[in-house]
């Protein structure tokens, strides 16, 4: 079994996965590292906030370098020079939301590259291959994601093909018998029956963990609340589980309440190279006036090299001034903020005191609520 489940408290697990490139402590949150980068970041750095795992991108890397050229570098972890746990998208995602155009059929996807136009096609099978020449220790069935609202006869059409290609890449996977892991996808929007419908597939299927897709794509925080708590049930207690893009603070606190593993968020490094930090006092805009003459570090409970090295004006005159260093620096501290937050939900599980833990934190970002 490569997931133990260690602790329960409540709705909250804290778990461990074992992956071929390492152990991954659960909950977890897996910065974004879409084009085999985490952007602005040295990997060295990333490593020093307790980042265990990073994501990184079937449909970018298959655009560029393409998937047969990092396969002659060895494979993603050594051509970016992460020696630790690689999870992969499978694609599906990123399709619908980057590329103009694209067609998708029951067989699979086809578009065009957002990049110069080249028309790509993206299959169950293919998207196994891939992720299998990057090197990913987890990858990520392909699948289609609705956006919110959606009809009814969207939603059920997106569960219908993406079981049916979870099955195609369960088997392709497993024919290419790697040891390494592979996730099944749940969709079906807000709908309660459809969810269920979909994580019952996926379990007949069999995959070593399971993400919840399809949320975070426009709706209310209380709908993917209520999404989670519909879908959870369906879930085997003994795999991982997954909240693919999700999210703010909050959203990672309210999720983990629910009984969620493991996320993934370009929020810190986007935010960051924007100049907003998230702080134990909550969300600044390091832009704003008042911070010019600030001779404070960033977030004094944060160990990191921006909140332990400069000050709160220092940060803000490279803003203002538009240097790289600002991204850099603040894109650090916000995923050590972030893995900060995760280590401490991880704790309180752990010591059973994660209603208080939650509580704490919900009266900073929110999150709190059943
Ligand atoms: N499917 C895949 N990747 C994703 C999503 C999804 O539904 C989401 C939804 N928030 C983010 N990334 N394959």
């Amino acid at each position: 079994m490569s997931f133990q489940l260690l602790h329960v408290d409540g709705g909250a697990r804290r778990g461990r996965l074992v992956t071929p490139h390492g152990t991954v402590e659960t909950p977890t949150f897996m910065p974004v590292g879409t084009q085999a980068t985490v952007k602005t970041m040295l990997m060295r750095d990333v490593e020093s906030t307790g980042a265990q795992v990073v994501l990184g991108n079937t449909y970018h890397l298959m655009l560029r370098p393409g998937a047969d050229r990092v396969a002659a570098f060895g494979g993603l972890h050594r051509f970016m020079n992460w020696p630790h746990t690689i999870l992969t998208d499978s694609g599906g995602f990123q399709v619908m939301s980057l590329s103009a155009l694209r067609k998708i059929d029951a067989d699979g996807v086809t578009f065009k590259s957002h990049v110069d136009g080249s028309m790509h096609r993206l299959t169950p099978e293919s998207a196994v291959d891939i992720q299998l020449k990057l090197g990913a220790d987890i990858q990520m069935q392909l699948d289609e994601c609705v956006r919110l609202p959606a009809d009814a006869e969207a939603i059920a059409r997106s569960v219908t093909i993406s079981l049916d290609w979870g099955a195609r890449a369960r088997r392709t996977f497993l024919e290419a018998g790697t040891g390494r892991l592979q996730f099944g996808i749940v969709q079906g929007g807000t709908d309660p029956s459809e969810r269920a419908r979909s994580a019952e597939g996926l379990v007949a299927i069999g995959f070593d963990g399971y993400a919840i897709g399809g949320l975070a794509v426009g709706e209310p925080q209380a709908d993917m609340f209520a999404t989670i708590d519909v879908t959870e049930p369906s879930l085997p207690a003994t795999s991982a589980r997954y909240l693919m893009g999700v999210g703010t603070p909050g959203d990672l606190i309210g999720a983990v309440a629910r009984g969620i593993d493991m996320f993934d968020c370009v929020m810190p490094t986007r935010e960051g190279r924007h100049g907003m930090a998230y702080t134990s006092e909550g969300k600044i805009n390091l832009k704003n006036a008042r911070f010019a003459t600030d001779d404070t570090p960033l977030d004094p409970a944060i160990d990191c090299h921006a909140s332990r090295e400069y000050s709160r004006g220092y940060l803000h005159h490279l803003v203002k001034v538009g240097e790289p260093l600002a991204a850099t620096l603040i894109s650090w501290h916000n995923i050590a903020y972030y893995q900060r937050l995760m280590a401490d939900l991880r704790d309180a599980i752990a010591a059973g005191r994660f209603a208080e833990e939650r509580a704490r934190l919900a009266a900073i970002w929110g999150g709190g609520e059943d």
